[in-house]
């Protein structure tokens, strides 16, 4: 695949999602922080739902009772905001923005949801809220050429139905967003919305409470080639279902009618937690990794690709390692995958989402495909995986993890040792400066709506890690880079534990520097990297190219990084809100981390993205769906992070 390069045109009419490229000139935005940021906390872990008895027949219609915080209106009276706590917002084109709830219903077994199946009641009556104004329009979802017919609507003008109509929108208080699978159990995702606009009269409705209900039908055949599968062990669907679906008894129900009566055998072919896969040249210096998981506690193993390569069925090598992780997940429990190669020797899987007119820049390297097991992620069986037709039943792809992933960027045996020695080093003891964070923002651009920049998306991150100190760079409040490449460096020695850059980059550049800057870094403990910028992630280059700088920064003997995560292809934000779209991605995995003891920080990235799946498209230009392929761990996926006041040693 070749890799993007260099500047992309920015379009001064359009207000919209924005690549994170570098090269585009530097400015400032007081941003809505806490408007957005009411939205984030898990639906499951909000007051007011609470799951009723199913109707009768049982199993065959499922009731949920939602009850709402009452509404605040912000912003000016021209472009205002109806925020609803435990609500996103939606970001369609032209449309008003319209707070809504994700809900995820666990389904029994052998039913489905069809839209036509969901309905909802109003117990109470609905509040006129006056005084609401003009709602802010989401702008047209991407800026790149060729698609003009998400432009002709992406303003109110584009809608004059819409705004002129008397009647509420949205006309229906529930939507069907997709029905996924995650350890053996089908998900209903359901967007809720507890208000309607009336544009005419700059009005709205809220709704307290809503009953949805949802009529099941029986679910569709499975696809012979890639029947479902279950875990090994009925605790681990409990477990990664555990604050995720807001019907937990129906759970518990679905779990009672499938356990066995007698205690599970162990598997014939042994237990495997955590494993890896790797060419048998580097398995050698992977074994020290696989000691330590064996010390805290798992069952580590390692498969050399060329033994599945050899004898697991599939049509490439990608889907014969990802047929043996099906096996490996039904058969030996497994629950972490490290990737012990750069795309040279151990593939990445390239997912479809068209963005644009070329197919450069609608493919991206994509190994959430080695995470979410369920179907062949591509039933069309034709050259592009991950399309959202691409799912099993005409069903959008899998994007409920199975297994958390994670990649070893290495070519050879001393890279592999170097990588493993920086894990090792990073869990003898919490890191020297291990409460430490360096926030990197810079000055993203002059807009149409205002200057960006992105230090302003850290506000939510400072708000999730308690107990950590702040290091910045930050070009606020000017449109010049007011912090260099040495500044970089400099802070980067200081040996921070988190480091999070919210600016342009490229797959040569982040952070202000470039791979071969790197040399020079000497920071006495391995730092975790968060980056949001475009392509600093881009892994997937041939052997003819350099690895790109997010690879430079695992890769580095001694210093750097013991992990990354990192965009893929293009990074994405709003100009007008910065943290939209990838700046929330990062914002869910820090409070993941910062929330729970000892979260592995592939599962804290793994939960941090499905809290977001209630906003991925299945049209348009589809700026969350692009967000939520990308975003690629470099680094050992069972790596627990270390965090002030949740230390286990
Ligand atoms: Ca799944
Ligand atoms: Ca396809
Ligand atoms: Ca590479």
């Amino acid at each position: 695949m070749p890799t993007a390069h260099g500047c992309r045109c920015v379009d001064p009419g359009a207000p919209a999602s924005r690549p994170l490229h570098s090269s585009a000139r530097f400015s400032t935005l007081r941003f809505l922080s806490a408007l957005l940021f009411l939205t984030l906390a898990p639906a499951s872990l909000l007051p007011g739902a609470e799951a009723l008895p199913a109707a009768s027949p049982p199993g065959q219609e499922l009731q949920l009772l939602v009850r709402f915080e009452k509404p605040t209106i912000q912003g000016p009276a021209t472009e205002s905001h109806l925020q609803i706590a435990g609500c996103d917002l939606t970001h369609r084109a032209g449309e008003p923005a319209l707070p809504f709830r994700t809900v995820r219903l666990a389904l029994p077994p052998g039913f489905t949801l069809k839209k036509e199946g969901l309905s909802v009641a109003n117990p109470l009556p609905p509040i006129a809220l006056d005084g609401v104004g003009t709602l802010e329009h989401g702008g047209p979802p991407g800026l790149q050429s060729g698609i003009p017919r998400a432009r002709a609507s992406a303003t109110p003008d584009g809608l004059p139905a819409l705004y002129s109509s008397e009647t509420p929108f949205p006309p229906l208080l529930a939507e069907l967003a997709t029905v996924q699978r995650k350890a053996g159990i089908d998900i209903a995702v359901i967007r809720l919305f507890p208000a309607q606009y009336l544009p005419s009269k700059r009005t709205a409705l809220f709704h307290p409470e809503l009953l949805l209900r949802a009529r099941l039908t029986p679910a569709p055949p499975e696809n012979p080639r890639f029947p479902s599968i279950r875990p090994l062990d009925p605790s681990e669907t409990r477990r990664a279902l555990a604050g995720f679906i807001d019907n937990p008894a129906d759970l518990e129900a679905t779990l009672r009618s499938l356990a066995s009566p007698t205690s599970p055998s162990a598997p014939a072919g042994g237990r495997i937690d955590y494993l890896i896969l790797t060419p048998s040249n580097l398995v050698a210096s992977f074994q020290p990794l696989l000691e330590q998981k064996r010390r805290e506690g798992l069952t580590a193993a390692t498969v050399a690709l060329e033994e599945i390569a050899s004898t697991t069925p599939g049509r490439d090598l990608a889907e014969k390692m990802r047929n043996h992780l099906r096996q490996s997940y039904t058969n030996s429990g497994l629950r972490y995958l490290l990737l012990g190669g750069d795309t040279t020797s151990v593939p990445c899987r390239y997912a479809f989402i068209p963005r644009g007119a070329s197919p450069r820049d609608s493919t991206l390297p994509c190994d959430l495909y080695f995470a979410c097991l369920d179907g062949s992620w591509n039933r069309t069986g034709d050259s592009r995986w991950g399309e959202v037709m691409d799912g099993e039943g005409d069903a959008d792809v899998d994007l409920l993890a199975e297994i958390a992933v994670g990649r070893a960027p290495v070519d050879t045996p001393e890279e592999a040792a170097a990588f493993v020695e920086k894990q090792l080093r990073y869990r003898a003891a919490p890191p020297v400066g291990w409460t430490n964070v360096l926030l990197m923002g810079a000055f993203l651009g002059d807009f149409p709506t205002g200057p960006a920049q992105g230090a302003d998306m850290f506000d939510p991150v400072v708000a999730a890690l308690p107990g950590y100190q702040f290091e910045w760079l930050d070009d606020r409040p000017g449109k010049e880079p007011k912090w260099s490449g040495a500044d970089s460096l400099a802070a980067l020695n200081r040996s921070p534990h988190l480091v999070l850059y919210n600016g342009h980059g490229d797959p040569s550049t982040m952070m202000r520097l470039e791979g071969a800057d790197l040399a020079p870094l000497s920071n006495s403990s391995p730092f975790l990297i968060y980056s949001i910028g475009c392509n600093s992630g881009r892994f997937d280059n041939d052997k003819f190219s350099p690895d790109c700088i997010g690879e430079e920064f695992v890769k580095l003997p001694r210093a750097g990084a013991v992990a990354a995560l990192l965009n893929s292809h293009l990074g994405w934000f709003d100009p007008k809100h910065p943290l939209l779209y990838a700046g929330e991605f990062q914002r869910n995995l820090l409070q993941q981390l910062a929330g729970q003891a000892d979260v592995p920080l592939g599962n804290a990235l793994q939960r941090g993205r499905e809290l977001l799946v209630g906003q991925v498209e299945t049209s348009g230009l589809m700026t969350y769906r692009w967000c939520y392929y990308e975003i690629t761990l470099l680094g050992d996926p069972g790596l627990r992070v270390w965090v002030p006041g949740r230390v286990s040693h």
